[in-house]
C-alpha cells in the first residue's frame, strides 16, 4: 500500500470544487467510478450537501479528496474536513473573488495554521488574476500567498501558466517548457522575488544565502516551501480551470511534491479519529475515520475513548474513485469508512487502549435556527423518532429536543435551507413527512410580591367525606431559583402524613399559572396553618386544598410573565456594525459591548429576547449579504415588558375560551 495524502476542497458554492474533484479523479486514471453529489437531495438541488470522498493514485501515492459543500449553512462539513486533511485547498471562483464561504474556509484553515493552499479557478473566463490576488491579500491580512502559477491568457483564452519556481512557461497540451512571454516577465520577477524572500525567511541557511545574494536552487526552494506549507505559514496559489481541465496535471504534481507527508508510524498501536458519519442506502451507517497511528484491521477491537465502549471493527472501506472498496486494513494517514459501527459519536477517537490520547477535534458550531416539527399523519408519528435519531445523529449541527415548557418537538439547525434539506432527507430515506412552524416561546410566569391564602376543601357525599384545609404563603424567589417548599406547620394543624399531598397540590398548580397557563417559577411556598378531620382527611383532600390555596394566593401576588433571554454574539465586517446595533435595539436587545475580532471584523455582544430572534439566522444574512455570523445561547429568564405581556395574556385567554 502506497503513501496516503488527504486533500480537502473548500470554498464558496459554485467555485468549482466538485467539478475540480471530478477532473482530478479523471486525470488520476479513474474512469467510471466517479459520482460526487449522488444523494437524492444533492441531485435535486444541484449542489453538494455532505462530504464527498474520491481517491486516485498518482506515482505510487494515493490521494483521497474530501469535497465539501459550499453553502454557509453546511459549515459543519468544512469543520470536519479541515483537521483530517494534509492540505486544505481553498477554491475561488475567479470571476467572483473572495466570497462569504471563502472567508469561513480561511477562518478554519489559515487562521488555525492548518496546511492551506488557494486555487484560483474559472480562469477559462479570462478573469483578472491580479485583482483576485489583491482581494485575497486584502481580506486575509497576514496570509503569505505565494503565487506558483501565473495564468497565461491569450486572446481571452486560458492557454497556459508561468511556473514561478522554474521561471518557465508551460502551455496546456504541450509537454515542453517555454520561455516566459514578455508581457509576463515583470509579473514573474515580482512574484518570484516575493516567493524567494518568504521561503528563505523560514530557513536560516536559505536566509543567509538570500542576504548574501547567493543563488538558491529550485529544489531548495521547493523543499523549504513544502515545510512552510506543512506548518501552515506559507500558502501556495495555483491557477486552473476545473471545467476545461486545465492546470490539473500541474496541480497533481504539486500535491505529490508539496503536500506534507503525515507523520506515519504504521507499527504503533492503532488510533483513529471519527470525523464524519453517514447513512448509505446499501451499507447502512458508515463511520469515517482518519487513521492517526498504527493499522486498523478487520476483526480487531478498539476502545472508543469518550464512553470507554469496546467496538469491533468489521467492514473497512477505502475508495476507488468515489466508490467504496472493501479492504482488510487501513494504515496511518489513510481515510476510510467503517461499516456497521453503531452508536459512535462524531468527533470521538478510537484506540487500542483506553489510556490513549484523544484527537482534538475542533468544536462544531452550535445550531442557531429552530422550527417546531409536526408529523403529518399517525404513520409519521410512529416512524418519526427513530428516523430523527438515526439521521440527526449523523450531523453535529442538527439537534432535536422536546421543549419542556411548550412540549413542542424542536428541530435545530443552521438555517432554513439546512432544515429543509434535513426534512427532505427524512422523507426520501425514511418516508417520514413533517411540517414545520415557528416554535412557541417557552414563557414562564412568576410573582412579584408576597401573598397568603386559605382554602378549605370539604365534600360530603353519602359515606365518607373529604376534608382538608390549607393556609399558605407565597413569596417571590430570586430569578433562576425555581421552587422551594417549606413546611412551617407548628403543632398538629396538618398532620405530617398529609404534607406531601400539600406539596403535590402546589406543584400541580404551578404547572399552569393563572395568567396565561405557563409554568410558574421562582416561588417559595410555605404552608403554615390548616385543619383536618380525623376521619374524612386524606392526602387527596389536602392536595386539592393546596392547589386551590396556591391559585388564590397567586392572583394576589402581582403575577407577571417571564421570557427567555439569549446571550448573542454577532460577528460582522466593521462596516455593518452600526446597522447591526440599531437592528438589535429594535429587537429589544441590550448591547453589552463591541470588540474588534481581527481582519476588520467586529464582535457585538448583546442580550436579546428569544422572541425577537426566531428568524435571526435569516435576517442577519439579508442585513449583511450573508457575511455576518452569530452564536446564541440561553442566558436567563426576564420579565416581559407590560405592553407585550398584555398581548400574550389576551391571546392565551382567547385560546382558552
Ligand atoms: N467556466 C467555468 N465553470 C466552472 C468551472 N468549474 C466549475 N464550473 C461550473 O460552476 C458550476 C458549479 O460547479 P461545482 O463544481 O458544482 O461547484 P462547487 O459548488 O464548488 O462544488 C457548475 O455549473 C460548473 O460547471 C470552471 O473552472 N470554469
Ligand atoms: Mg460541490
Amino acid at each position: 500500500m502506497g503513501q496516503a495524502r488527504n486533500i480537502s476542497l473548500l470554498g464558496h458554492s459554485g467555485s468549482g470544487k466538485t467539478t475540480l474533484a471530478t477532473s482530478l479523479l479523471k486525470k488520476g486514471g479513474i474512469k467510471d467510478q466517479i459520482a460526487f453529489d449522488s444523494s437524492q437531495e444533492e441531485k435535486e438541488r444541484g449542489y453538494s450537501i455532505d462530504l464527498g470522498f474520491g481517491a486516485y493514485t498518482y506515482k505510487g501515492t494515493t490521494f483521497t479528496l474530501i469535497d465539501t459543500p459550499g453553502g454557509d449553512e453546511f459549515i459543519e462539513e468544512m469543520v470536519k474536513a479541515v483537521p483530517v486533511a494534509d492540505l486544505n485547498l481553498i477554491v475561488i471562483n475567479g470571476e467572483k473573488g473572495v466570497e462569504v464561504v471563502t472567508e469561513r474556509a480561511w477562518e478554519l484553515t489559515g487562521a488555525a495554521g492548518r496546511p492551506t493552499a488557494v486555487l484560483i479557478n474559472h480562469l477559462d473566463k479570462g478573469i483578472d488574476f491580479d485583482k483576485v490576488l489583491g482581494e485575497l491579500r486584502e481580506h486575509f491580512e497576514g496570509g503569505k500567498f505565494l503565487v506558483l502559477q501565473i495564468p497565461i491568457i491569450e486572446g481571452g483564452k486560458f492557454v497556459g501558466v508561468v511556473d514561478v519556481l522554474a521561471g518557465k512557461a508551460i502551455y496546456f497540451g504541450d509537454k515542453g517548457k517555454k520561455d516566459v512571454p514578455d508581457a509576463l516577465s515583470s509579473a514573474l520577477e515580482e512574484h518570484r522575488g516575493y516567493l524567494v524572500e518568504e521561503i528563505s525567511s523560514i530557513d536560516d541557511e536559505l536566509m543567509m544565502k538570500f542576504l548574501e545574494e547567493e543563488e538558491i536552487s529550485t529544489a531548495e526552494l521547493a523543499s523549504t516551501l513544502s515545510q512552510g506549507i506543512a506548518a501552515g505559514s506559507l500558502i501556495p496559489v495555483f491557477s486552473a480551470s476545473g471545467l476545461e481541465e486545465k492546470g490539473i496535471d500541474l496541480l497533481m504534481d504539486a500535491f505529490l511534491n508539496m503536500v506534507p507527508a503525515p507523520a506515519v508510524d504504521p507499527s504503533a498501536p492503532p488510533r483513529a479519529v471519527v470525523f464524519n458519519l453517514a447513512t448509505d442506502p446499501y451499507l447502512g451507517r458508515l463511520t469515517y475515520v482518519r487513521v492517526l497511528e498504527g493499522t486498523i484491521k478487520e476483526g480487531s477491537h478498539l476502545v472508543e475513548l469518550k464512553g470507554g465502549n469496546k467496538v469491533e471493527i468489521r467492514d473497512i472501506y477505502s475508495f476507488e474513485g468515489t466508490k467504496q472498496k472493501r479492504v482488510p486494513a487501513a494504515e496511518a494517514g489513510e481515510i476510510v469508512a467503517i461499516g456497521k459501527l453503531d452508536n459512535i459519536e462524531l468527533g470521538v477517537t478510537l484506540a487500542a487502549s483506553p489510556d490513549a490520547e484523544p484527537f482534538p477535534m475542533p468544536a462544531f458550531p452550535k445550531p442557531i435556527f429552530s422550527r417546531a416539527i409536526v408529523p403529518k399523519s399517525q404513520a409519521d408519528v410512529e416512524k418519526m423518532s427513530s428516523a430523527l435519531k438515526e439521521l440527526g445523529g449523523t450531523k453535529a449541527t442538527i439537534r432535536v429536543e422536546r421543549d419542556p415548557v411548550t412540549k413542542e418537538l424542536i428541530l435545530w439547525g443552521m438555517g432554513d435551507v439546512h432544515l429543509s434539506v434535513f426534512i427532505e432527507r427524512l422523507k426520501n430515506r425514511y418516508n417520514v413527512s413533517l411540517e414545520t412552524k415557528q416554535p412557541e416561546i417557552p414563557y414562564k410566569e412568576t410573582i412579584r410580591k408576597k401573598a397568603t391564602a386559605k382554602y378549605r376543601h370539604k365534600k360530603q357525599t353519602g359515606g365518607r367525606g373529604q376534608f382538608g384545609e390549607v393556609v399558605l404563603r407565597i413569596e417571590p424567589l430570586p430569578r433562576g431559583e425555581g421552587f422551594k417548599f417549606v413546611d412551617e406547620i407548628k403543632g398538629a394543624a396538618i398532620p405530617g402524613q398529609y404534607i406531601p399531598g400539600v406539596e403535590k397540590g402546589v406543584i400541580e398548580a404551578m404547572e399552569e399559572g393563572n395568567l396565561a397557563k405557563y409554568p410558574v417559577t421562582d416561588v417559595l411556598v410555605a404552608v403554615f396553618d390548616g385543619s383536618f378531620h380525623p376521619v374524612d382527611s386524606s392526602e387527596l383532600a389536602f392536595k386539592l386544598a393546596a392547589r386551590n390555596a396556591f391559585r388564590a394566593a397567586y392572583d394576589q401576588a402581582n403575577p407577571c410573565l417571564l421570557e427567555p433571554i439569549m446571550a448573542l454574539e454577532v460577528k460582522v465586517p466593521e462596516d455593518f456594525t452600526g446597522d447591526i446595533v440599531s437592528d438589535l435595539n429594535g429587537r429589544r436587545g441590550r448591547i453589552l459591548g463591541m470588540e474588534p475580532a481581527g481582519g476588520r471584523t467586529t464582535v457585538i455582544k448583546a442580550e436579546v429576547p428569544l422572541a425577537e430572534l426566531q428568524s435571526y439566522a435569516l435576517d442577519l444574512k439579508s442585513l449583511t449579504q450573508a457575511r455576518g455570523t452569530f452564536q446564541m445561547e440561553f442566558l436567563k429568564y426576564q420579565t416581559v415588558p407590560a405592553n407585550i405581556q398584555e398581548k400574550i395574556v389576551a391571546r392565551a385567554q382567547k385560546e382558552g375560551e
